[in-house]
């Protein structure tokens, strides 16, 4: 598949549509909206994890890779969303959770019993002069050790204790991968996430004294060599979409998964961008984004990634990460114009765009005041760390209302009577459904809705856009984001404010520039002009 022509639509199934009245999602609901999706334009859905699962991290934390969670519907309801979605010319996009299974995982269980088999398809280590085997902490807080008393051992879990890391080294472990991706394959599947695949290849288990342990298995030594093994053994002539997840990977690291040469993944995720509001680079902190530092990121990643070899996924938001809209825009006054202004970024950068539900209809976090509204076990975890370290509960009350994965995780809204569910919904709604909804969105031809259908209309139309190359501009200026697209003759210029302020443009030719699309309707281009609160500009050079 060509990934310059793709555009991904990220669903968490169980807060797209529910059918049941359960006040979870399901695959039902999925193929309800499937006309929507296709009128919005997306050839591809991504699916968050579907598969059987306690749930103790959203399904992320997998009991058997070859099965439909009953909560979600069963096999012949995943066979037809693959059957009715190709039907509109979009594929489904699997996310593989292969660091780690539930340890309610059959493999787990029976390693639990002793099998030695089995037991080897887990990482197990001994402790140390009555320590643990490393001081690594999990990413969820707390020690990545678990303690089995029967056999006097550890068994790592960079995640929850109930998320069990894979023994890659195991051949075994990889051929069972192989046969989870066929399986899937032969259902039709058009596409593969892979979860926190970079953190699959374990270096040394040593001590860590300047870190929390990431250095030891982030981007570890074989990790080119197993995903080129999955290449070779399940995508040789497939026509498929593959997308790693790598946090926290450099643009040298994303360009080797991702160069089509070494044959691993098509692109790749980072997170880099979304660092920007991390105070002291810690999560868990209250901070403005630095939007001088986004802009480098944005420039540098595109730049350094086309002369690279590589290739991007494009997102701003996504199940773990909160509104990009209450994050780097605004998600009141100019929520309109914000929306439309961050949706220009991600389909006119070098890279493949990815929508996250919601986000076309301009949903916000929900600003969430009490604990008991929080699912997420980050989230319930980094209150109980920061509660021990003594951070007010107002504070930390702002921190999660913030930071929380459950910001993105609340209901799609699609109407103002909240018809999501006709139960009582596993996560609160956010209360503005009455304005933002998709009903409305559709409705409103000046819609943040409207403007996506565009997007992607120019996106999958426009070749400079797929392939052109990135000439930042304006690099210091401190609230305008500007950059070139340049292919052979062909050249487009993009120009979005980042503020709420009006701000002049300092760019003397653009009167030689055409408007394609402007997130206000009575734009006119002359040196000097004035750029209104958010505005976008998607410019063709004459
Ligand atoms: O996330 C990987 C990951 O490390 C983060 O994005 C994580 O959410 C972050 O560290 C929290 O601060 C993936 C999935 O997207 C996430 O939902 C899972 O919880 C995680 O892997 C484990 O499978």
């Amino acid at each position: 598949m060509e990934a310059a022509k793709e555009v991904v639509y990220q669903i968490y199934p169980k807060s797209f549509q529910d059918t049941t009245g359960s006040g979870l999602g399901d695959l039902q609901g999925i193929i309800k909206h499937l006309d929507y999706l296709k009128d919005l334009g997306v050839t591809m859905l991504w699916l968050t994890p579907i598969y059987p699962s306690p749930q103790n991290d959203g399904g992320y934390d997998v009991a058997d890779y070859c099965a439909i969670d009953p909560a979600y519907g069963t096999m012949e309801d995943f066979e037809e969303l693959v059957a009715e979605a190709k039907k509109r010319g979009i594929g489904i996009m699997l996310d593989v959770v292969f660091n780690h299974t539930s340890t309610e995982h059959e493999w787990f269980k029976k390693a639990m019993e002793g099998d030695p088999k089995y037991k080897n398809y887990y990482i197990w280590k001994k402790g140390h002069d009555g320590k643990l085997p490393t001081n690594w902490e999990s990413k969820f807080g707390g020690p990545v050790w678990e303690y089995v008393p029967k056999f006097d051992e550890y068994y790592l879990h960079l995640f929850d204790p109930t998320q069990a890391d894979l023994n890659w080294e195991n051949p075994e472990v990889r051929e069972e991968v192989y046969k989870v991706l066929k399986f899937w394959l032969d259902k039709g599947v058009k596409g593969f996430r892979f979860d926190v695949i970079n953190e699959i290849s374990k270096g040394a288990y040593e001590d860590d004294f300047i870190g929390v342990g990431k250095r030891f298995y982030t981007d570890g030594p074989k990790v080119n060599e197993y995903l080129h093994g999955i290449y070779e053994n399940c995508f040789v002539g497939q026509d498929i979409l593959t997308v790693g997840e790598m946090s926290t990977a450099t643009t040298e690291r994303c360009a080797e998964y991702t160069k089509p040469e070494n044959e691993e993944l098509d692109m790749a995720f980072n997170f880099h961008h979304l660092k920007t509001d991390y105070a002291g680079k810690e999560k868990w902190t209250s901070m403005d984004f630095d939007f001088q530092e986004l802009k480098e990121l944005f420039n540098s990643w595109d730049v350094e990634m086309e002369e690279k070899g590589g290739w991007n996924a494009l997102f701003w938001t996504c199940h773990d990460q909160p509104r990009a809209l209450s994050r780097f825009g605004s998600d009141d006054k100019f929520r309109k114009q914000a929306g439309k202004m961050l949706g220009a970024v991600s389909f006119t950068r070098r890279g493949t765009p990815y929508i996250y539900q919601g986000e076309e209809i301009g949903m916000t976090d929900p600003g969430f005041t009490d604990l008991d509204q929080y699912r997420d076990v980050e989230s319930l975890n980094a209150h109980r760390i920061m509660k021990e370290h003594g951070v007010p509960e107002e504070k930390i009350m702002r921190i999660l209302s913030e930071k929380s994965r459950d910001n993105a995780r609340t209901p799609m809204q699609w109407d103002a009577q909240g018809s999501f569910t006709t139960g009582t919904p596993w996560i609160e709604i956010t209360p503005n459904q009455e304005t933002i909804n998709a009903e409305e969105s559709q409705a409103d031809p000046d819609s943040i809705y409207h403007y996506y259908q565009q997007l992607i209309e120019l996106k999958k139309n426009s070749p400079v856009l797929q392939e052109g190359s990135t000439k930042p501009l304006l690099e210091d200026h401190p609230q305008i984001y500007a950059y070139r697209r340049v292919l052979g003759a062909e050249e487009m210029l993009m120009v979005h404010n980042f503020y709420g302020t009006d701000t002049r443009l300092p760019l003397e030719d653009i009167e030689e520039y055409d408007i394609v699309m402007s997130n206000y309707p009575d734009t006119q281009l002359k040196a000097g002009m004035t750029l209104r609160p958010y505005e976008s500009l998607i410019l063709k050079k004459k």
